[in-house]
């Protein structure tokens, strides 16, 4: 009898290798340099030493890692062996991981040796039974002990249904919730933009975001790896690098905060681009001052995307001249396989050119959020579409635009953060009554993040103190830029605090 054909991820992007595989797949910024079969062989000892620990099918490993090379051979690793991926942001401190490991109940922790003292402890305490370190220099426990194992492994059988991650997204409530994203869900995705952005056979990547949320996990290294492409790798985003390596690459991802800042360098020039390809922009808004600076500057047209960590990649710009032109503040057109709609609150469609809500269908959406089912099943409509979130409004050719969000969120840098969740934490602070934390425009993040709270009588809560009692708390970049201590906060007559007014007015305090 035929083998069953296996739908696990790691299969479809291992088929995209090139056949000589000592050809280079990965260069470092100091250097390094890793061919194919140096990803085949590492994946496989890491793979090979998870499969030892004889942890339960479904186990979840989560990574608290730096960005390196060995911490992508780990999720490929997660994936070959079959277990869960739980990527963590560095950024986050040890209430969110606490959280985290908690909600999730990982049987492995990866993490730097800089924060084993104490997350460890944290993780032992949640019952893991498994932490191992590994540094941004390849030391560490996990490569030491991976070091044991075979360099050859069998990659696990895997339905398409079958979850491969999970991808914590801030809640609305201030609980972070796990979007499970299946095999399948990443494999189609993946595939689809490899056709829709028309990924050539000498395509090379710069590769420059991280590598915990789906922007630098998913989109940029799966387009890489199942095109297989060449990464120029940069262990963080720093312009220059990016700079010196244009005229060897021919693809680039990033946020806009990536885009603003390349525009500020004087060796951005039309020269230095003329062997590129593709620029592409997603994760948030990006200006049209942005889109046509980068335009004039270069002589290319970013191709603007959309998505989110439950749905992976949504609508996209054309790629290929006969697929259209790419319109500046628009999201492109619904990617082929994907439904979009824009519905009223009754999950209605809206003609075309109203605003609406965008709810989402498609092989790439999500099975819903971990160990939440009524959180899920309030995220889709009874026919099975999923609510984004997003407002926007289509044009008569199939574009959509988003014009706003009905969640309250802020994407700082191409972060998100959710209100409700810094509120929690500030209003449990002596001398605080209550607070709105909001997002203004800011020149380099697109947003950021500002608080005003109300003091207690009798109390003088100051700026600085509230700052200080955060950072270390919470991920910096979920820390207000500026806090303002008031009386009162403005309501409407059912009682509800009026951000847009305090939008409104602090809308210019960053000079955007
Ligand atoms: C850093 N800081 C931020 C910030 N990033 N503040 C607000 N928003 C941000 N995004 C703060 C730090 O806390 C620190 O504050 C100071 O800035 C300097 O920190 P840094 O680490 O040196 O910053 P830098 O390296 O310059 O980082 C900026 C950045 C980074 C833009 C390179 O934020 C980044 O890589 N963003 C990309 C995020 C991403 O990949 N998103 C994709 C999500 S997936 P202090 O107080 O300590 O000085 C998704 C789905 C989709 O959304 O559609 O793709
Ligand atoms: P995340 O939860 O980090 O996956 O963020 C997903 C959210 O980012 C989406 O729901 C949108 O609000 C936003 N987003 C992603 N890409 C874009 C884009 N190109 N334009 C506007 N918003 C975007």
């Amino acid at each position: 009898m035929a083998e069953p054909h296996n739908e696990n991820l790691f299969a479809a992007l291992r088929a995209g290798f090139p056949a000589d595989l000592d050809r280079a797949a990965i260069e470092t910024e100091t250097g390094l340099v890793y061919t194919w079969r140096d990803l085949e062989r590492g994946s496989a000892m890491i793979a090979n030493l998870l499969a030892s620990l004889e942890i339960p099918a479904g186990s979840r490993i989560a990574a608290h890692t730096d960005k390196s090379v060995e911490a992508l051979l780990l999720y490929l690793a997660t994936l070959r062996a079959g277990f869960v991926y739980l990527p963590l942001n560095t950024a986050y401190q040890q209430a969110e991981l606490d959280y985290f490991i908690g909600n999730a109940e990982p049987a492995v922790v990866v993490c730097s040796p800089r924060t084993f003292p104490w997350l460890s402890k944290l993780a032992f305490q949640r019952g893991v039974k498994h932490v191992f370190t590994l540094g941004d220099d390849r030391s560490g426990t996990l490569l030491e002990r991976a070091s044991h194992f075979p360099d050859t492994h069998a990659i696990a059988p895997k339905r398409a249904d079958e979850l491969a991650a999970i991808l914590y997204t801030s809640g609305t409530t201030g609980r972070s919730k796990g979007a499970m994203l299946s095999h399948g869900n990443l494999a189609s995705n993946a595939r689809t933009l490899k056709d829709y952005w028309d990924w050539q056979p000498g395509d090379v990547l710069i590769h420059a975001l991280p590598i915990f949320h789906v922007h630098g996990l998913f989109v940029a290294s799966h387009g890489a790896l199942l095109n297989g492409s060449t990464m120029l790798w940069l262990s963080k985003f720093e312009p220059k690098w990016v700079i010196e390596r244009l005229p060897r690459a021919t693809v680039f991802m990033g946020v806009p905060t990536l885009y603003v800042r390349l525009l500020q360098e004087p060796g951005l020039t039309r020269a230095a681009c003329a062997g590129m390809r593709l620029f592409i922009s997603g994760s948030a808004p990006l200006l049209i001052e942005t889109f046509r600076d980068w335009q004039q500057r270069t002589g290319h047209t970013i191709l603007e995307r959309y998505g989110m960590s439950e749905t992976v990649m949504l609508t996209s710009n054309p790629c290929k001249p006969q697929d259209g032109d790419r319109l500046g503040g628009t999201v492109g057109r619904a990617l082929p396989g994907v439904g979009v709609r824009v519905v009223d609150d009754a999950d209605r469609a809206v003609p075309v050119g109203e605003i609406g809500n965008v709810q989402v269908k498609g092989p790439n959406v999500f099975g819903g959020y971990w160990r939440m089912p009524e959180k899920t099943a309030e995220e889709f409509t009874p026919d099975g579409w999923f609510k984004t979130g997003d407002v926007g409004r289509f044009d008569a050719n199939g574009y959509l635009t988003i014009v706003g969000r009905s969640k309250d969120l802020i994407i700082s840098g191409g972060y998100n953060v959710y209100p409700a969740e810094i509120e929690g934490y500030l209003n449990e602070m002596p001398g605080v009554g209550e607070s709105a934390v909001i997002g203004v425009p800011h020149p380099d993040f697109g947003e950021a993040v500002i608080a005003v709270v109300v003091r207690r009588a009798e109390a003088h809560p100051e700026e600085a103190a509230l700052v200080a009692a955060l950072k270390g708390r919470i991920a910096n970049y979920k820390v207000p830029k500026r806090v303002f201590v008031v009386d009162e906060l403005p309501r409407n007559q059912m009682g509800k605090v009026q951000k847009n007014l305090l939008r409104a007015e602090h809308a210019k305090l960053f000079g955007a």
